[in-house]
């Protein structure tokens, strides 16, 4: 019946494919087909099509769980008994220790309306400066790069379906096939109209081998290859001089330092043969329009924020920025991977992508919110900082949307952190192997229970809606917060400040967003379903500039009402393109920034001489908490294994499916050797999505990004030996 039927999106990645749901007997739902939203126009991967399995009773939690203090064990409790152990757990610590001894770390998975309402209640109920979140591990170092050169930063400046339409992609270090199944059609479609594709990546993965060029730099080096591209742009005076003059600034820096790397020289750092550099060159080079496009290679990276930023002076040298078919863009990952990381879970940011520390910014939020801009802390520590801190800075935490016993770096490390908190409180769908270590885990309604919005990796906001009711015993991330400002708040009737209704928590955001970087304030549930999304920013109808300066720069507060227009006014259509008239700088020009090539954090020794880089599989979704518990993804990808070349292989006498030992300064995991040519042979592979001996993470650096604060997820020195047991 055609009424059933609920358009929506899909619970995990940042593509956000549409799909439909259609209740089934048993209180779950069956997805078909969506094929009026453009993106993915129909099609799902293995991971959307499953995700209904875990709406089953039978895998996710229904309870509220609290540990035993008798036993030891998490044993089932009512909502108001858990609730109310979470209040005390977390008053202990703010009475004995201070504010900043509570910790609070969001995900990027949650909806926009939780990010917020998590910000929010971090800063205003808790009094914190101490909240960051997972998407530090994931976006951040393209985040950063982006804010510096253009003063914004939305992943993709422009839609997907700009894609096919322009002369020339460079795909570095990302793998669609994997990771965004429905979007490897676009770059099928370039090549289909005559453009070209060149995949960087160390591995010949499935995305590599749909490339006309794929070049395979050793990990970590993509610094020097982008300065060594750019070397060899000026030197065959392929630059764009007007365009640098009109648009830009730094040029001559940022020449003099991309001079210093010959390609012969960039050679010797990367691997890659001088003739691919110049071949690559031609390619890009040539066709009126260009586009470079980044995902975690080159950013999970020590130097994460200069290696895009290094792409991204290749963009501009090239005029390959801010025109039509052209630009650069970071493919974000998670479901909310972009909203999320706009309103306010993030250490040092407040809603509509607002700077805390900027103090127009803080009283415009500070009004909004009803309280006084004194009474909002300060930046706080970024995620690794934050984890690496508990159990002594920070002695209790709330945990929403992330699993970072399995997804962080240094993993025993942080584990072990975990565990010697004073008190841990974890909401989540199911028992993650972070929420088996909580004293209390509060059970959480899905995606098909609850309506709430997202923004894709385009930048387009979208309506994801309620298909079915929640089984009994679950409760939303919303009514949580609300109840637990009903116990810990300030004030009569603190928790009126936290709305359980999402629609409610959208209509504040707006006003909060309002004139901010990402302004939301023209969105609303309405338009969004009409609309099938809106890209930001899209002000209220009213006077000002459409794009204000980015982060960091002072502006002046706003009004923060009113905003519901009324349908006959002017309404702002939303902004697919960015940045086409001018970049979001104060002067309206992209920066340069001048960057050099620098070792990684750890470098191969006799000790540990091969290098680790780490990443996905298909039919596994991040620390695998949920996709772990489905049947059929876990038939297509049961476990970790160790990638390595024949030539390792035959080194250290191991055949294929052998257990191999992989060591590391931090730790030892242990795998099933996979012998493959499609991997350089001084480089291991391994997936990140087990838990256990062969949890990748037991392994990885957590060396930082000295401005986005990322850790180096992509490189580390490993030792790798066949493991008898
Ligand atoms: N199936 C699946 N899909 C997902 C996810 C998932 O967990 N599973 N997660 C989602 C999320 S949150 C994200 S962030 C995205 C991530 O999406 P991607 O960035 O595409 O995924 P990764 O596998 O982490 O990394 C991409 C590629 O980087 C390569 N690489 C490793 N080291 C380097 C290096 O030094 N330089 C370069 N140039 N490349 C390198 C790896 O070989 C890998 O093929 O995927 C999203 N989609
Ligand atoms: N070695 C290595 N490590 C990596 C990476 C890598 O490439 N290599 N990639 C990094 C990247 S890019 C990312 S994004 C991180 C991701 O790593 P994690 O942060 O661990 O991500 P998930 O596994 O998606 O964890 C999300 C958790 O929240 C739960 N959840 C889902 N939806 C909701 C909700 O609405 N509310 C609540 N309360 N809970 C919910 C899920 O069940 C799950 O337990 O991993 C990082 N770690
Ligand atoms: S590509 Fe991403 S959004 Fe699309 S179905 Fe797969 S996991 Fe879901
Ligand atoms: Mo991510």
């Amino acid at each position: 019946m055609q009424s059933t039927v609920t358009p929506t999106h899909c619970p995990y990645c940042a593509l956000q494919c549409g799909m439909n749901l259609t209740p089934v007997p048993g209180g779950t739902v069956r997805v078909s087909e969506r094929a009026d939203f453009p993106v993915n126009r129909g099609a799902l991967c293995g991971k959307g099509r499953t995700a209904p399995a875990l709406l089953d009773p039978g895998v996710r939690l229904t309870s509220p769980l609290v540990r035993s203090p008798e036993t030891g064990a998490l044993v089932p409790a009512g909502w108001g008994e858990a609730l109310d152990r979470i209040a005390e757990g977390l008053d202990r610590t703010r009475t004995g220790y201070g504010a900043d001894a509570v910790g609070v770390f969001g995900g990027g998975g949650l909806t926009n309306e939780k990010a917020y309402a998590l910000g929010k209640f971090a800063r205003v109920v808790l009094g914190t400066s101490q909240i960051d979140y997972n998407g530090r591990f994931c976006m951040s170092s393209a985040a950063a790069a982006g804010v510096r050169a253009f003063g914004l930063d939305r992943g993709l400046p422009f839609p997907l379906e700009d894609v096919p339409r322009t002369g020339c992609v460079i795909l570095v270090g990302s793998n669609p096939a994997e990771t965004m199944p429905p979007a490897l059609r676009y770059f099928t479609e370039l090549r289909a109209n005559g453009g070209t594709l060149i995949v960087v990546d160390p591995r010949r993965t499935r995305t590599a081998e749909q490339a006309d060029l794929h070049l395979a730099p050793r990990p970590g080096t993509d610094l020097a290859l982008a300065l060594g591209l750019l070397h060899l742009v000026v030197a065959e005076g392929r630059t764009d001089e007007a365009y640098i003059r009109e648009r830009t600034t730094g040029w001559e820096e940022a020449r003099a330092a991309a001079m210093a790397h010959w390609p012969e020289y960039v050679e010797r750092i990367t691997g890659v043969p001088v003739p691919l550099l110049r071949e690559t060159v031609r390619l890009f080079c040539e066709p009126e329009a260009a586009m470079v496009l980044t995902a975690r290679g080159p950013e999970q990276q020590a130097k994460g924020t200069d290696t895009v930023g290094a792409w991204i002076n290749l963009c501009l040298a090239t005029g390959r920025a801010g025109r039509p078919l052209s630009g650069y863009g970071c493919l974000t990952g998670q479901g909310n991977g972009q909203g999320g990381r706009e309103h306010g879970q993030k250490a040092d940011q407040l809603p509509g992508y607002r700077k805390l520390t900027d103090p127009a910014a803080r009283r415009h939020v500070a009004a909004v919110w009803g309280v006084d801009p004194g009474s909002l802390p300060g930046p706080g520590r970024s995620a690794y900082e934050l984890l690496d801190a508990l159990g002594t800075d920070i002695r209790s935490l709330l945990l929403m949307g992330s699993n970072p016993v399995v997804s962080a770096p240094r993993a025993a490390h942080v584990e072990e952190r975990v565990r010697s908190l004073d008190f841990l409180a974890v909401c989540d769908v199911v028992l993650s192997e972070t929420a088996a270590l909580a004293d209390v885990v509060l059970p959480v309604t899905q995606w098909a229970e609850e309506t709430g919005t997202t923004t894709s990796l385009e930048g387009r906001v979208l309506l994801r809606r309620r298909a079915l009711p929640a089984p009994d015993g679950v409760r939303g991330d919303l009514e949580v917060l609300h109840e637990l400002a009903a116990r810990l708040g300030d004030g009569p009737s603190p928790e009126k400040r936290f709305p359980t209704d999402p629609e409610e928590v959208f209509e504040e955001l707006r006003r909060a967003s309002a004139g901010g970087p990402a302004d939301y304030s023209g969105i609303s549930y309405r338009r969004l379903a009409e609309e099938n999304g809106v890209f930001w920013p899209c002000p209220a109808p009213g006077p000002g500039p459409e794009l204000k300066p980015g982060p960091g720069a002072s502006q002046a507060a706003p009004a923060p009402a009113p905003v519901s227009a009324p349908a006959d006014r002017a309404v702002h259509p939303g902004t697919p393109r960015l940045f086409l008239d001018r970049f979001a700088t104060e002067d309206g020009r992209a920066r340069f920034v001048p960057v050099a090539h620098r070792a990684n954090a750890e470098e191969p020794d006799d000790e540990y001489p091969v290098l680790l880089t780490t990443g996905r599989v298909v039919a596994q979704y991040q620390s695998g908490a949920q996709t772990r518990r489905v049947d059929e993804l876990n038939a297509a990808a049961p476990g970790p294994f160790v990638e390595l070349h024949p030539r390792l292989a035959e080194r250290i006498g191991a055949a294929e499916g052998d257990p191999l030992a992989v060591v590391s300064r931090r730790g030892r995991a242990v795998a099933p050797a996979r012998i493959t040519t499609a991997i350089r042979p001084d480089t291991v592979f391994m997936p990140f999505h087990w838990a256990g001996e062969g949890r990748a993470n037991t392994l990885t650096n957590p060396a930082l990004d000295p401005t986005s604060r990322m850790p180096e997820f992509k490189v580390c020195a490993v030792r790798v030996e066949t493991a008898r047991s």
